[in-house]
C-alpha cells in the first residue's frame, strides 16, 4: 500500500521534545541544573522515546478484569492468555463516577480499577482513561441526545453548572485517589470528550459549538487542576476526520492538551478494510501533522474490528497502516463478557480463528507489550 508519510513530519513528531500542558520543553539544551522531569513529563518522556524508536504500545480496554468467557478474576487477561503478558496500555472508563457510583458503566468496581491501574503501574505499564458521563439533563447515558443541548446548558443554567462542577471535583478526586504502594501518585492519561466530532455523544458536534466545547474541556481541567491534579496527561481524540480543520476546530489550546489522537473503527468485515485504512491513514496523518505543529506525542487512541471477523486483521489491515505513522501507542476496545454482550470483543480470544494472527502481531518487532516497555522505555 502507498504511503504519503513525509520524513520530516515523522522527524518532527518522533522528535517532539516539548510536553505540552505538562510543561517543560525538551527542545532546548538542557542546562546542567535543569530540574528533573515529573512523573507526567516523564510519561510523556517515554511515548516521545516509543515512537522514535518507531515502536508502538499496545492497549486493551478492561483488559485484566474481564474477557469474552470470563468476569471479576484476578490474574487473568484475554491478552494474557494468547502471548504470556499483559497490553503495554490499559485502557479504563470512568463512566459514573460522576455520580459517586462505586461501580463504572460497565460493572467494573473502582476500587478494583485503582488496584489494576497501580499493579500496571508497577510491571512498568501505562493506564488511559476515557469519561462517558451520564446525560445531566437527562439522566441518560452519554449517547442521549434527546435533550436540549448539554454544553450550552451547562454554561448558562447555574445549578447545572453546580451539578457539572461537582462531577468535575468527583473526576479529579479519581485521579488523586491513583497511587502506588508508596503513596505516590501514578502518572496517566486522560482523554475526555472524545470522538467530538461525531454526533453520537451529548459532547459531539452537533450539540454544541466549538467555543463550548471548548469551555467544556478547559472547565474540567481548571478543576482538576484546582484540586491538585498533577499526574495526567490530557489526550485529544476526535473520531475520524476529513481535514485538518475539522480536526483542529474544537481543540481546546497546546495549554490544556498533551496527546494528538484519534478515534477510528473498522465496521463490517472483508468489504470494510479499503474504507477502514483509507480512514485510519487519513486521521492518522491529519493528526501526525498536528502532533508535529503542537510538538505532543501521537496515539491511535481506539480502533479495532468487533469480533475480528477478519482472521489476519491485526497482521493484514491494522498493522500496515499503523506501522507506517510514529504512534506511540494504539488502543482496541473491549472483550465484553459473551453472556452480557454476545460478540462485542476487539481481541481474539483462545480458540478463536484469528488467534494466531493476534500472536504474531504481538510479536512483531514493533508492537510493545508490558515487558517489552519495562524492559526497554
Ligand atoms: C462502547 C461499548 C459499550 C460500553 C461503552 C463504554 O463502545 O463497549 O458496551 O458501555 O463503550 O465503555
Amino acid at each position: 500500500m502507498k504511503r504519503r508519510i513525509a520524513p520530516a513530519i515523522i522527524v518532527g513528531v518522533a522528535a517532539a521534545l516539548s510536553l505540552g500542558s505538562a510543561g517543560c520543553r525538551r527542545a532546548e539544551a538542557p542546562a546542567p541544573e535543569a530540574a528533573p522531569l515529573t512523573p507526567v513529563q516523564a510519561l510523556a518522556a517515554r511515548l516521545d522515546s516509543v515512537a522514535a524508536a518507531r515502536r508502538i504500545i499496545f492497549g486493551h480496554h478492561d483488559d485484566p478484569v474481564y474477557g469474552t468467557s470470563w468476569q471479576g478474576d484476578r490474574g487473568r487477561s484475554d491478552v494474557l492468555a494468547l502471548t504470556g503478558d499483559y497490553p503495554g496500555m490499559m485502557s479504563w472508563d470512568i463512566g459514573l463516577i460522576e455520580e459517586g457510583d462505586t461501580v463504572n458503566l460497565d460493572g467494573v468496581p473502582f476500587g478494583r480499577m485503582r488496584e489494576e491501574v497501580a499493579a500496571q503501574a508497577a510491571r512498568g505499564g501505562i493506564n488511559t482513561f476515557s469519561w462517558h458521563p451520564r446525560n445531566p439533563l437527562t439522566g441518560g447515558d452519554s449517547w442521549d441526545v434527546s435533550s436540549r443541548p448539554v454544553p450550552a446548558a451547562i454554561m448558562a443554567d447555574s445549578a447545572l453548572s453546580a451539578q457539572f462542577d461537582g462531577w468535575c471535583s468527583r473526576v479529579a478526586g479519581f485521579f488523586l485517589s491513583l497511587t502506588d504502594s508508596a503513596g505516590a501518585r501514578i502518572p496517566v492519561i486522560f482523554r475526555p470528550w472524545h470522538e467530538h466530532t461525531g454526533s453520537w455523544f451529548w459532547w459531539g458536534r452537533e450539540h454544541c459549538s466549538p467555543e463550548e466545547y471548548r469551555a467544556l474541556w478547559t472547565r474540567l481541567r481548571a478543576a482538576c487542576d484546582s484540586a491538585g491534579v498533577d499526574n495526567v496527561l490530557w489526550a485529544y481524540s476526535p473520531d475520524r476526520v476529513d481535514s485538518y480543520d475539522t480536526y483542529m476546530e474544537r481543540y481546546p489550546g497546546d495549554g490544556y492538551v498533551d496527546i494528538m489522537g484519534t478515534d477510528v473503527y473498522h465496521f463490517g468485515g472483508e468489504e470494510g478494510i479499503a474504507q477502514y485504512q483509507r480512514d485510519l491513514e487519513r486521521s492518522l496523518g491529519i493528526a501526525m501533522q498536528a502532533a508535529a505543529a503542537h510538538r505532543k506525542p501521537l496515539a491511535l487512541t481506539e480502533t479495532g474490528s468487533e469480533g475480528v471477523v477478519v482472521a489476519d486483521w491485526y497482521t493484514r489491515v491494522l498493522l500496515p497502516v499503523v506501522s507506517a505513522f510514529p504512534v506511540s501507542y494504539v488502543v482496541v476496545w473491549r472483550n465484553a463478557p459473551a453472556d452480557l454482550k454476545p460478540g462485542h470483543f476487539y481481541v481474539p480470544y483462545p480458540g478463536h480463528p484469528a488467534e494466531a494472527d493476534f500472536r504474531a502481531f504481538a510479536a512483531d518487532t514493533t508492537i510493545i507489550l508490558a515487558r517489552g516497555l519495562a524492559d526497554k522505555f
